[in-house]
């Protein structure tokens, strides 16, 4: 227990250096534009998600139940959900040949498994189908777009990427630099302009160029700035004039790092917006991983993908059976 508690500290402790480090050097326009492709380690998930294991359970393969709360605890699981999955436990007798470990994994991945329609289908469904994607700054929205650019692209879909944050000097270019590099059609307005009309000009030329899939950029705004929340739903109705339906998905990008301190913008953007799922990124260096099981039960819609890295390939789709096996293997 006590090496547990060892290493988990450690772990907190140099997540803890890394985001604060990660803050106090910004990023020059230059480096926020150009992650290096390809990754030069061939890192698995459980590599990239390492400070999250070590944090939630140690190195140690046997836990009891005090241990295991104390660890959660310590992982930003949160105490909500951390109750939750004890009070299962506790709940279910111990089957022969069952571990506790066998058994937490089982209850955190129903915590994760949140009933959605898969993305090929919806994508089958609705053409084009219509995303936008939302957060507070500097999350990694525009980044996790140029990404699923890519994914959606090696789907074998056809993608517009819509640049509707005009707000932040730069936004633009950074979203017209991945457009150009994965080699999918970008709509803009000029920096400055209304958010909602960018939106409508990319939703409007996604349907007449038969696009399977509108990806919209939005800056990056404070859940607690009314006015800023309300233009999002703006942007919502507007889009609805060109696809009464759309969009299908809004997504929240929440920053890993930042784990259990997402929850409040969670709910806002929740409350605000209703939202059909999230990505969660930077889980590459960060202790707080655990965080996607309490955004997830408070939110109950599912994570969709999760960013573990700032190459193109660092976003992959969430399967809660992967992301609990990486963590507890
Ligand atoms: N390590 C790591 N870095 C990431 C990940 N996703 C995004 N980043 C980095 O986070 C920084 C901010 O990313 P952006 O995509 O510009 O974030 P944003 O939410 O669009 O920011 P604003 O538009 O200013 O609100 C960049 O340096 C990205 O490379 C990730 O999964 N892992
Ligand atoms: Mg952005």
């Amino acid at each position: 227990m006590e090496i547990v508690f060892v290493i988990g500290g450690l772990a907190l402790v140099l997540g803890g250096v890394g985001f604060w480090r990660g803050k106090s050097r910004k990023k020059t326009p230059q480096e926020k534009l150009s992650p290096v492709s390809g990754s030069p380690e061939n890192k698995t998930l459980g590599d990239k998600l390492r400070k999250t294991r070590e944090a939630l359970f140690g190195t140690s393969q046997a836990f009891d139940l005090q241990s295991l709360e104390e660890s959660l605890l310590a992982g930003d699981v949160g105490a909500k959900t951390t109750e939750i999955l004890l009070d299962r436990l506790r709940a279910q007798p111990i089957a022969t040949g069952e571990t506790p470990r066998g058994l937490i994994q089982t209850e955190m991945i129903k915590v994760l498994s949140v009933p959605h329609r898969n993305l090929a289908e919806l994508a089958q469904e609705h053409k084009p189908l219509v995303i936008e994607i939302v957060g507070i700054n500097g999350v990694g929205k525009t980044t996790s777009i140029g990404k699923l650019a890519r994914y959606f692209k090696s789907q074998g879909k056809s993608v517009l990427l819509g640049a509707a944050d005009t707000f932040r000097a730069g936004a633009i270019a950074q979203l017209q630099v991945w457009a150009e590099r994965v080699g999918v059609d970008f709509v803009k307005g000029r920096e400055g302009a209304d958010p909602g009309a960018v939106a409508f000009d990319a939703v409007t030329a996604g349907k007449a160029r038969g696009a399977d899939v509108v990806i919209l950029d939005t800056a990056g705004r404070l859940h607690t700035k009314s006015n800023l929340m309300d233009e999002l739903k703006k942007i919502q109705k507007v889009i609805k004039k060109v696809i009464p339906e759309a969009p299908h998905e809004t997504w929240l990008v929440l920053d890993g790092t930042l784990g259990q301190n997402s929850l409040a913008q969670a709910r806002e953007f929740q409350q605000t917006l209703g939202l059909t799922g999230t990505i969660v990124t930077k889980l590459d260096g960060t202790a707080k991983g655990g965080c996607i099981l309490p955004v997830t039960q408070e939110l109950g819609v599912p994570v969709r993908f999760i960013g573990v890295g700032e190459t193109d390939e660092d976003l992959i789709p969430f399967n809660p059976e992967q992301f609990v096996h990486s963590l507890l293997t």
